[in-house]
């Protein structure tokens, strides 16, 4: 997940509190020029009653790796700013989280000078559409070049990338274009960064969190338009709640009234929507959560357990988190003919709680 946005909208903020760590945050726009990495866990309550379940007292929760990307100015996709360092970075990413800024503060620069989420909005979704534009456009010469040795794919592909370019002049991401299936490969290869799942993050100052925020408004109204997922937090606040003990942390969130800890709804929002699955095992002293592509299979949830458990699968018992929960036990699960066993091209369903059975 990378957290893309304007400078000094409070990328590095939110993520120093996503990673419980320090990062460089400054009120000057650049701050953040090497990128930087967080391996974050993934709250999940189900974690918690399946190790009750099982008596274990080692939880090991999955994870989700976020970036923070530096902040993208007008110009960047023809090298202002930092141009196309940093589009490199948001190339590499899974899924994009946009953070807006809607927090007022006049000691914090704005490199456009006014507070405006929307316009911030629109011009760095210019910013990557004209990126993506060089791209498309770099494949249509080399396609060019090949027109003669290949006239029939030629013609396939030029059609999708004279259908993507026209769209992406406008301004248009391409996950907002209607594409055929057979397009999808291409766009794939392409690696384009405006075809990456999104979701919006309004960041709003301490006070607005409670009250509203008209600008944090305008951002949900067009992401509802747009059926985008949108958030509001406020960064700051999250930052120094990450510091407290979980404790205090927690009365702190009682006292201001305020809904839950934001940090939590960006992990699993983001979760969401990278359209991964969890599932458990609980085998020894460690219940765990793993995570799964959503359509993955048993053996490919072997693989993320060992590599010699899918190279030596044999079965996979695999019983649902609900039904187990209502059981009270794998036992009584099982009793009840709840507990299945699957082959190898078993698609795993989130929630799934597996036992592997393998040869090594
Ligand atoms: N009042 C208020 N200030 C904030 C909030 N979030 C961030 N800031 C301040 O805004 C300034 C910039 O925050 P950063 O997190 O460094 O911004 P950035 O988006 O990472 O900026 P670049 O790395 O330059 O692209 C810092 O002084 C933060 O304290 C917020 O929610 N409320
Ligand atoms: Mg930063």
């Amino acid at each position: 997940m990378g957290l893309v946005g304007m400078p000094n909208v409070g990328k590095t903020t939110l993520f120093s509190a996503l990673s419980r760590v320090e990062a460089e945050v400054s009120n000057y726009p650049f701050c953040t020029i090497d990128r930087n990495q967080a391996v974050v866990p993934v709250p999940d309550p189900r974690l918690e009653t399946l190790a009750d379940i099982f008596g274990q007292e080692k939880r090991t929760p999955t994870t989700i790796e976020f970036i923070d990307i530096a902040g993208l100015v007008r110009g960047a996709s023809e090298g202002q700013g930092l141009g196309n360092q940093f589009l490199g970075h948001i190339r590499q990413v899974d899924a994009i989280a946009h953070v807006l800024r809607c927090f007022e503060q006049a000691d914090v620069a704005h490199v456009e000078s006014t507070v405006d989420p929307l316009r911030d909005l629109e011009l760095v979704e210019v910013e990557l559409a004209l990126a993506d534009l060089a791209t498309v456009e770099r494949r249509m010469k080399r396609t060019g070049e090949r027109r003669h040795q290949a006239p029939e794919e030629y013609e396939a592909e030029n059609e999708v990338l004279a259908e993507l370019a026209e769209g992406l002049r406008r301004g248009e991401p391409v996950r907002r274009a209607e594409l055929p299936d057979e397009a999808q490969p291409l766009v794939r290869e392409l690696f384009l960064l405006t075809a990456k799942p999104v979701l919006w993050i309004a960041n709003v100052a301490e006070a607005d969190l409670a009250g509203g925020s008209p600008l944090a408004d305008q951002v949900r109204a067009r992401a509802e338009a747009q059926g985008i997922p949108c958030l509001t937090v406020c960064a700051k606040l999250e930052a120094d709640l990450a510091d407290l003990p979980e404790e205090e942390a927690a009365e702190f969130i009682e006292e201001l009234e305020l809904p839950a800890s934001g940090l939590d709804q960006v992990i699993e929002e983001s979760y969401r929507l990278l359209d991964l699955i969890t599932f458990f095992t609980a085998v020894g002293a460690e219940a765990r959560a793993w995570t799964l592509r959503r359509g993955g299979t048993a053996e490919e949830a072997a693989g993320k357990i060992h590599t010699d458990m899918a190279k030596g699968f044999i079965k996979a018992e695999v019983g649902a988190f609900d039904e187990l929960a209502k059981a009270g036990s794998w036992q009584a699960l099982k009793d009840a003919g709840r507990v299945r066993l699957h082959g190898r091209d078993y698609v795993v369903q989130d929630g799934d709680v597996l036992i592997i059975r393998f040869s090594s």
